[in-house]
């Protein structure tokens, strides 16, 4: 049996499941390099796998499965010794699908709406109106923090690992000011100090920082 991941190590989903499976201390994982500017995502085989041809893929023995939040609650239900990352009971559960869903609906979005004219387009600074979509979105991260230490509660669950993929990246093109927003600063303080965040998130994220710089400053 064989776990494969198709990844691009800058991409924050690709972070999301490398961090998912440094949690679940998941063995003998394969992955393979998937180059976006090479177009290697647009081939005949990969398209077959994943017609959205988005990374990152899983492919688990003849079953494949793409979008991160899909492969994370995947990993977990399949390879988690317990569930706490994304426990059954449904309240519980259904919080966590809220977040993972607004990671995707919102937060995503908003990123990829901020950086795409300043990173393929040549604009030397962001957006205003794009850096203000990222405003509303932090804060509604900071709201959903009001009550609890993590996302979705009293625990860290998938809903942060997904979450701090992305935040963690918008952060390197527009920082997380603690001022207005202290519960998210607080929460992302948290996880940067996390093992499984410096091992698998920082190295990608350390890419983004460096194209960030080259574009904003040249
Ligand atoms: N919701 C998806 C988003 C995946 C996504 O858009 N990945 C980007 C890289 S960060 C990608 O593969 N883009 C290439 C394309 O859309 O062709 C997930 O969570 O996996």
């Amino acid at each position: 049996m064989v776990l494969t991941i198709y990844k691009m190590d800058k991409s924050p989903p690709v972070r999301a499941v490398f961090m998912t499976i440094e949690v679940l201390k998941i063995p003998d994982v394969k992955y393979v390099d998937v180059n976006l500017l090479e177009k290697e995502n647009l081939t005949e085989d990969y398209l077959k796998m994943n017609p959205q041809h988005t990374v990152p893929v899983m492919k688990d023995d003849d079953f494949s499965i793409w979008d991160s939040h899909a492969i994370a609650a995947y990993l977990v239900t399949k390879y988690g010794k317990t569930s706490s990352l994304y426990p059954t009971d449904p309240k519980k559960r259904a919080v966590i699908d809220q977040r993972l869903h607004f990671d995707s609906g919102v937060l995503f979005p908003s990123l990829s709406r901020l950086i795409e004219p300043v990173f393929f387009k040549g604009e030397k600074a962001f957006r205003p109106d794009d850096v203000e979509q990222v405003k509303t979105a932090y804060g509604f991260v900071d709201a959903f923090l009001s009550k609890s230490q993590w996302l979705a509660g009293d625990n860290m669950t998938l809903a942060d690992i997904c979450c701090v993929a992305t935040i963690s990246t918008l952060n390197e093109a527009f920082p997380v000011d603690e001022k207005a927003y202290p519960k998210l600063s607080a929460w992302f303080n948290r996880l940067k100090q996390q093992e499984f965040y410096k091992k698998r998130n920082e190295p990608g994220l350390a890419q983004i920082r460096a194209i960030s710089q080259k574009m904003l400053s040249g």
